[in-house]
């Protein structure tokens, strides 16, 4: 396929071939195994969006602990399958792209959406749009004659200068928190990191702002009936060995989710969207 000007291929390791984008408004890279977006900085501030972990695995041992994972089609853990279903750890091909003067918009789909797990007939396809903003669509489709259920979550890690620095505004209501037995409570006001936090907060808002006292970054979502957050804390966070010692303090998840079971009826189409300024 010939590529468009902004566009062009780089590499980090055998198996993690990128597309590298460079255009008027950002630059972006985008791993084609797991579709997963690494690194979007628009120009106007320079400034990188996404964190990357120093030691991400790039050799398929897991997925790449950096940018934007694709969870698809189960959300979190589930007994005898892996962690976020099975996308995120497969290689995708580009279906389009396209250049002009506002985005570069790249589509990309797996070769294979079939896995254990999983009974539907699905297709599914990641539109990343690399402009002023950086936007990423997740539409699955049902292709087949059954309704099936799925959930799935763009399972974005934001770069921050130090965690503890760090204010979420935007968020409201109840979250389920897994640090505390899934327990339901009250989202905090001011919203603050002082502890490992995994959070799945089921107020679907439309915007979340991870807010520093030099920099802020805008995170909207639509599609989804939940925004989770982590962060690992430090204990957690050293003893990961695709993270490392002091990683979590530069790096926060804000997830655009789909985790209460999104039935599809057949022919449907659902899209999950994640919109970073
Ligand atoms: O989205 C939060 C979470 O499900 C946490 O519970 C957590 O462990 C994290 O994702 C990372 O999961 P992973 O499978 O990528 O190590």
């Amino acid at each position: 396929m010939n590529l468009p000007v902004s566009i062009t291929k780089g590499r980090l390791s055998d198996l993690v071939e990128t597309l590298e984008i460079d255009n008027a408004h950002a630059t972006a890279s985008i791993s084609l195994w797991g579709a997963q977006v690494l690194s979007f900085k628009p120009k106007h501030d320079n400034r990188e969006r996404l964190f990357r972990s120093d030691n991400m695995a790039l050799d398929g041992s897991k997925s790449l602990r950096a940018g934007i994972p694709v969870c698809w089609p189960w959300f979190g853990g589930r007994e005898g399958f892996q962690a976020h279903g099975y996308v995120r750890t497969r290689p995708w091909q580009v279906l389009s792209t396209t250049e002009n003067a506002d985005y570069t918009e790249i589509t990309l789909a797996p070769f294979d959406m079939t896995g254990d797990g999983f009974d539907g007939s699905a297709n599914i396809s990641l539109t990343v749009q690399v402009g002023k903003c950086l936007s990423v669509t997740l539409t699955t489709t049902n292709t087949g004659h059954e309704a099936f259920e799925f959930n799935t979550a763009l399972h974005t890690y934001f770069l921050v200068n130090d965690i503890n620095q760090v204010e979420l505004k935007g968020l409201s209501g109840t979250y389920s928190d897994k640090t505390r037995d899934w327990a339901m409570l009250e989202t905090p006001e001011p919203y603050q990191f002082t502890e490992e936090t995994d959070r799945i907060h089921l107020n679907p808002v439309k915007k979340v702002s991870i807010v520093e006292p030099a920099a802020e970054i805008g995170v909207e979502s639509s599609g989804h009936d939940s925004v989770v957050v982590w962060n690992p804390w430090a204990e957690n966070s050293n003893s990961m060995r695709d993270m490392g010692s002091g990683a979590y303090l530069k790096m926060v998840c804000v997830e655009t989710a789909v985790t209460q079971g999104k039935v599809l009826q057949a022919k449907e189409s659902h899209s999950l969207v994640q919109v970073i300024s």
